[in-house]
């Protein structure tokens, strides 16, 4: 009621209005969910992002690969995992926009046995998709609430093979599998702000898994809060920086074709994790002309601290490139 009330008191003035109508009036790229839309406009974006990973951490410590060979007959020593992300937004209301994603993805990962001979494991196809509503809350007084409530589908396959020096055709690690596999609803709520040149924003939202998947177990959930801050430089680009923290959960349950002594990455007790990365971006907007509406945006991500749940690779470096168009 109160938000309804403030929604019409703000409402009368227009040019109080949260607007998206300038480069930062997105937030950095790889933000999902960020705005929503007026009615009947419809947003195709894609995005381009991999990410780094390379050697393991014990905890928040580095561990190297002889160490790791103490107890396991397998050492993991790098990964690349590329993610394309097609997106899908429709408002059929000021205040309900509808929100469609699927992706790709390929991964990369070099391991080490103990006698050390090296391999490379590759996994590819689509991922999960998830459907959204985000729903306005409030806009007014160059700021607006919303809150996001999804689900993803399990579509991304997760039992992902390749051959190993071990064995032929063998179930690839967790961390190699190309979707959850089980149904994981999520809840955000996203507040935006702005002024003349400056725009921020703030994202915490939850994802939760449902049962357990057609391979015995689940991931963990997934607590993620997102900060950002953008200045305006012209009428048609901005840069950005942003903070991350995330927190995912223990897998629970296990799948029964990765036997936990092989390689960490096949041990549960490996899984979950802390981390807060550091970002930095920028997006260009063309606001006129035939090209009305085109954005492009680029963000780069460091990790800045990340504490693991026993043996995992570190992340090193994600970058996401983005294009979005609104008709
Ligand atoms: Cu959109």
């Amino acid at each position: 009621m109160g938000a309804i009330l403030l929604c019409s008191t703000f409402g009368i003035a227009q040019d109080n209005l949260w607007s998206s109508g300038r480069p930062d009036g997105h937030a950095p790229i790889s933000i999902m969910a960020d705005h929503y839309h007026k009615k009947g406009e419809i947003m195709f974006s894609y995005r381009f992002m991999p990410m780094w990973m390379s050697g393991n951490l014990s905890s928040a410590k580095e561990i190297s690969e002889a160490e790791i060979h103490e107890d396991y007959m397998v050492a993991p020593q790098k990964m690349k995992m590329t993610m394309q992300m097609l997106g899908f937004m429709y408002a059929m209301s000021d205040g309900l926009t509808f929100a469609v994603m699927g992706n790709h993805i390929a991964n990369d990962m070099d391991l080490v046995t103990g006698m050390r001979e090296g391999f490379v494991t590759k996994s590819s196809g689509f991922g999960d998709v998830s459907v959204s509503g985000l729903l306005k809350i409030v806009n007014g007084n160059k700021q607006s609430l919303h809150t996001t409530i999804g689900i993803s589908i399990p579509t991304g396959n997760i039992d992902q093979r390749d051959d190993t020096p071990m064995m032929a055709n063998a179930q690839l690690a967790y961390p190699m599998q190309l979707g959850s596999g089980t149904w994981d609803p999520y809840l955000g709520v996203t507040y935006l702000g702005q002024s003349t040149n400056f725009s921020w924003g703030v994202q915490p939202s939850y994802k939760l898994r449902l049962g357990t998947n057609t391979e015995d177990y689940a991931l963990g959930n997934l607590l993620n809060v997102v900060a950002w801050g953008a200045i305006k430089a012209s009428d048609y680009l901005s840069f950005s920086t942003s903070i991350n923290y995330c927190n995912l959960g223990e897998i629970t349950g296990q799948d029964a074709d990765l036997n936990p002594m092989m390689m960490p990455l096949f041990n549960t007790v490996n899984s979950g994790r802390n981390q807060m990365d550091l970002g930095v971006g920028s997006n260009f907007y063309i606001s006129s002309g035939g090209l009305k509406n085109l954005r492009l945006g680029l963000e780069v991500k460091i990790p800045v601290s990340q504490s693991v749940n026993g043996i995992q690779m570190k992340n090193t470096l994600a970058t996401t490139f983005g294009v979005q168009y609104s008709l």
